[in-house]
């Protein structure tokens, strides 16, 4: 950043400064910058800074390495759009009005959002990429969105000027753009919020073909309950995300053979007005990605799979397509962590690295998410830090995405409105361990009925427990004890010795519900 006009508000600055009140300091300082990046679907499992097992992420790594790993962090409501719309508004679905991602479902772009509250403070806000959230972007300076979910390949895009499509792989596509902003398009006298929203790592897990070839050597581990048979656990018994039996073969595995039904197949190979996202690929694209998938597809066809066999291929097949395509996505997060460096930004910018939600990579038997349990409630959540923000390490405190916008906020000096649901993260950033900080987290889930059939629920997590309560066409309880079953396998409702637990919980999860102001619970 070359002219440094100082709009920033003061109160954030003295506020790294350490000086409560002493807004003279202040303009010695830069202001700082937010750079928000957002995965579809990328789950601490396939995280090296988070869990070692399958994959490597080192310009990921270099996040959590240079600032912090919040290592219990959470969404309040596992699905796309609802995690966008709590994102914008610091707000639980219910008071944001955007609940879940049916068909019309429109997010109210006039109520109070951050992009609003840092645009009127000064900063200069962009977005970049998947915004899912039905209406168009408001309070943005700049704004290129991908349509709905958006395509990995020759992706269109949304823009204030109409719909464009662009030639190549979304993530590369996402990232040029973001580069391109800072580079040529932001204004350099005033502080910026950038998100940029990825399409990656969301179903159908399409690699760029230039790493096609990764994983296709390496076995990964299948977790230790894929063969899960949810035994006191209606409700979990009840979906439709199995890999065994709803992954299918053409769409989601890329077997492209006449041999093969798959009810999703005109979503890979439909074309023209609706290209399929293999469709949509040009002559190019497609001789790379049929040189790789067809050697696969006729080993497949030999080996007549069947049974637990066929599964543990599915699974196999699911974990590599999904690891290639997060090769990408480290690769883009270093080019552009190598930008801001470049442009002297680095320092003076708050990086944020979250995804919409968490996912499942077999854990249970399933892909997708929705589910309260704990692959998919939780997210992943690294910062590399400003100067001025010390903090080093991994942060264990329960963060939730509705802490996003006050911390954003609070970074920018402006002051976070009393409507406001979540808390700022910036004393957890400042090396402070406040003792008030939160004890329990509330999540709720609403899309049902609906694809993968996970049915509504709430419930109340806290650091060692949870109580979940599946509504709607059911009414199933189930309560883990998260140290002795960390997989929660042990439905405990119910069970002799747990009353005084539960009657804790339950009266834990109205707390909640009547301080964020819920009215389920009333219908219920
Ligand atoms: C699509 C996917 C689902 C996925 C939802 C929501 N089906 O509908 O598998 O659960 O998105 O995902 S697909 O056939 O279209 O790929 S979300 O991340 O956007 O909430
Ligand atoms: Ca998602």
């Amino acid at each position: 950043m070359k002219t440094v006009n100082c709009i920033l508000p003061l109160a954030g600055l003295a506020v790294l400064n350490g000086c409560a009140g002493g807004h003279k300091k202040a303009e010695s300082k830069k202001p700082l910058n937010i750079v928000y990046i957002m995965t579809d679907d990328h789950t601490q499992q396939m995280m090296s800074c988070y869990d070692q097992r399958y994959v490597q992420t080192p310009n990921l790594d270099r996040i959590a390495d240079e600032g912090v790993k919040f290592t219990n962090s959470f969404v309040c409501n596992s699905l796309s759009g609802p995690s966008r719309a709590v994102l914008l508004t610091g707000k639980h679905s219910h008071k944001n009005g955007y609940t879940d991602n049916t068909e019309g479902a429109m997010f109210d772009g006039n109520q109070q959002t951050v992009q609003q509250l840092l645009q009127q403070g000064g900063y200069q806000t962009a977005m970049i990429g998947k915004w899912h959230l039905g209406s168009t972007p408001t309070h943005f300076d700049y704004w290129t969105i991908l349509p709905g979910q958006g395509d990995y390949y020759n992706p269109d895009f949304i823009t204030p000027e109409g719909r464009i499509r662009k030639e190549g792989y979304v993530t590369n596509i996402i990232t040029d753009m973001s580069i391109d902003w800072l580079r040529t398009k932001r204004d350099t006298t005033k502080p910026f919020c950038l998100f940029v929203h990825h399409k990656a790592i969301h179903r159908n897990w399409m690699a760029d073909t230039c790493d096609l070839a990764l994983y296709e050597d390496k076995t990964f581990d299948m977790p230790a309950n894929f063969w899960d048979d949810y035994q006191g656990r209606a409700a979990a018994e009840k979906q439709e995300m199995g890999i065994d039996k709803d992954m299918t073969l053409i769409y989601d595995l890329k077997m492209l053979d006449e041999q093969f039904n798959d009810h999703y197949r005109s979503l890979y190979i439909r074309q023209n007005d609706t290209l399929g996202t293999y469709g949509r690929m040009n002559a190019a694209q497609k001789a790379v990605w049929n040189r790789h998938y067809q050697p696969i597809i006729e080993q497949f066809k030999k080996a007549k799979l069947t049974g637990r066999a066929l599964a543990e291929w599915k699974y196999q097949r699911y974990m590599r397509d999904y690891a290639k395509v997060v090769k990408s996505l480290d690769d883009n997060v270093g080019r552009l962590l190598d930008e801001l460096e470049k442009e002297g930004l680095l320092n003076n910018t708050l990086v944020v690295y979250d995804s919409d939600q968490g996912f499942y990579m077999g854990e249970h038997g399933w892909f997708d998410k929705r589910f309260m349990y704990e692959e998919s409630m939780r997210t992943p959540l690294i910062m590399r830090l400003p100067e001025g923000l010390e903090r080093r390490g991994d942060i264990t405190q329960l963060v939730q995405n509705i802490d996003y916008t006050p911390t954003f906020l609070e970074l920018a000096g402006l002051p976070v409105p009393g409507d406001i649901q979540g808390v700022s993260l910036l004393p957890l950033l400042k090396g402070e361990n406040p003792a008030d900080w939160r004890k329990s987290l509330y999540y709720h889930y609403y899309e049902f009925p609906a694809e993968h059939a996970v049915r509504r629920h709430y419930g109340v997590r806290t650091e060692r427990y949870k109580l979940i309560h599946f509504y709607n066409d059911i009414d199933v309880w189930e309560l883990y004890d998260l140290q002795e079953d960390p997989m929660e396998m042990n439905n405990l409702y119910g069970k002799p010795g747990t009353e005084e637990l539960t009657e804790e919980l339950k009266s834990e999860l109205e707390k909640l519900q009547v301080q964020y102001d819920d009215p389920v619970r009333a219908l219920n």
